[in-house]
């Protein structure tokens, strides 16, 4: 069949929105329609040609929500018809991974997604002949997609994709990566880097544990005002205060209990370990970094009890997880809605890129 999708043909350069080739699914496969798509950090870094994986031509985009329309042989848990949700962190529930309980990072595909493939190793999408590569597992900036089985959610039929589509990314990494992964308790002083996508659902995370004190820090002071409506209750500007590190332990007696780095800057991963309480304090790196960059800090702030950790989707078990968090927002426990700061159609994509290098939105949301 044929679907318009955003090309990426080139690092550096703007996305094309045209018409490819797109094969339907094989055994275990799925064909999707993608309703909506959000853009986030993740495929503006690819996008630049930072990301030691990124690969061209591909068709971008990780975060969306859509329809089964077609079911290759074998495909028993999905039907047409059904609501889904893409996950570029899949669940086979049959790996060593997957039977580890430590661990949200299943093994079953990882090697051919990091090189835009299908697990047999082919694309389904192509142009005049020639291959484009799948993105993430994913590649939700196309109208439609084929994705393995085991990388897609299924989610209640009510909930709307333009919303839920977020919770494919951005919600899941930050709320999770707070109550799955770090599994912060009532009471604690949380330290948030960066406020834009990931960090604020960090924040609604952390008010939803009952954290004590959440502290927000972002050099953009226009992050402020929304970031205290999700829970923050002190923000800092490092450009403001000569010693980030020192101001947080001032403002937390001592140290912070949890740190989560949201930005995907190496200095700063390293000031989001140094601020965490002395004995007891753990730091999540959740930003990621560009080729070539490195952490480091002194040994003696590990010595000296304080832990430094990743992780990567929140820590969420995709097909268990996501329908709980979309029941979460469809009940009103969870604020999505005030985070999706723009909506666009797929010919305006590249707008939704210029926003968020700008700073001017949270989430831009692609609707089909
Ligand atoms: P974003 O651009 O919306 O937000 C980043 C924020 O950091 C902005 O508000 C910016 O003003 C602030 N900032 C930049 N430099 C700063 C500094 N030196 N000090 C303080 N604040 C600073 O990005 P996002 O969509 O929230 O993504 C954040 C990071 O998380 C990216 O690196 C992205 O690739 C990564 N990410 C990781 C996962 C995962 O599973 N680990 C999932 C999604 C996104
Ligand atoms: N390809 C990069 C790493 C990119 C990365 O860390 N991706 C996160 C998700 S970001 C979503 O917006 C992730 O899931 N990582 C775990 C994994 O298995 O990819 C690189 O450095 O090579
Ligand atoms: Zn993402």
């Amino acid at each position: 069949m044929k679907t318009r999708a955003a090309v990426a043909f080139e690092a550096g350069k703007p996305l094309e929105v045209i018409e490819v080739d797109l094969e339907g699914p094989r055994a275990g496969e799925v064909l999707v329609e993608v309703m909506a798509t959000g853009i986030c950090h993740t495929d503006a870094f690819t996008l630049s040609g930072d990301d030691p994986e990124g690969a061209f031509p591909a068709i971008l985009g990780h975060e969306g929500a859509g329809i089964v329309r077609e079911i290759g042989p074998g495909v028993t848990s999905l039907k047409p018809g059904d609501h889904v949700i893409p996950l570029y962190t899949p669940e086979c529930r049959e790996c060593n991974f997957c039977l580890n309980p430590k661990t949200n990072l299943c093994g079953a595909i990882r090697e051919t997604q990091g090189r835009g493939v299908m697990p047999d190793g082919s694309s389904r999408f192509s142009l005049d002949g020639k291959p484009i590569l799948h993105y993430m597992g994913c590649s939700t900036f196309s109208n439609f997609t084929v994705l393995p089985e085991i990388a897609l959610a299924k989610v209640r039929d009510d909930a709307p994709f333009d919303k839920i589509c977020y919770i494919g990314c951005g919600v899941t990494t930050g709320i999770g990566a707070v109550v799955y992964r770090a599994k912060v308790e009532a009471g604690s002083n949380v330290v948030v880097f960066g406020l834009g996508g990931i960090g604020l659902n960090v924040i609604q995370g952390a008010r939803m544990v009952g954290a004590s004190k959440i502290i927000g820090v972002d050099l953009n002071p226009d992050k402020r005002e929304l970031a205290a409506k999700f829970g923050m209750t002190d923000f800092i500007n490092p450009a403001e205060v000569d010693n980030v590190v020192e101001a947080i332990l001032d403002l937390t007696g001592g140290g912070a209990d949890y740190s989560f780095e949201c930005i995907g800057n190496v200095n700063v991963m390293r000031q989001a370990l140094e601020c965490c309480h002395k004995g007891w304090g753990e730091s999540y790196i959740i930003g990621v970094a560009g080729a070539g960059q490195e952490i480091s800090t002194r040994p003696f702030q590990l010595v000296t009890g304080r832990s430094w950790h990743g992780v990567a989707f929140g820590g969420a078990r995709g097909r268990t997880d996501v329908p709980t968090i979309v029941d979460w927002y469809m009940d009103g426990k969870i604020n999505i809605d005030d985070l999706i700061t723009h909506t666009m159609p797929l010919a305006e994509i590249n707008k939704g890129f210029d926003l968020m290098h700008g700073g001017e939105s949270i989430r831009s949301v692609v609707i089909y």
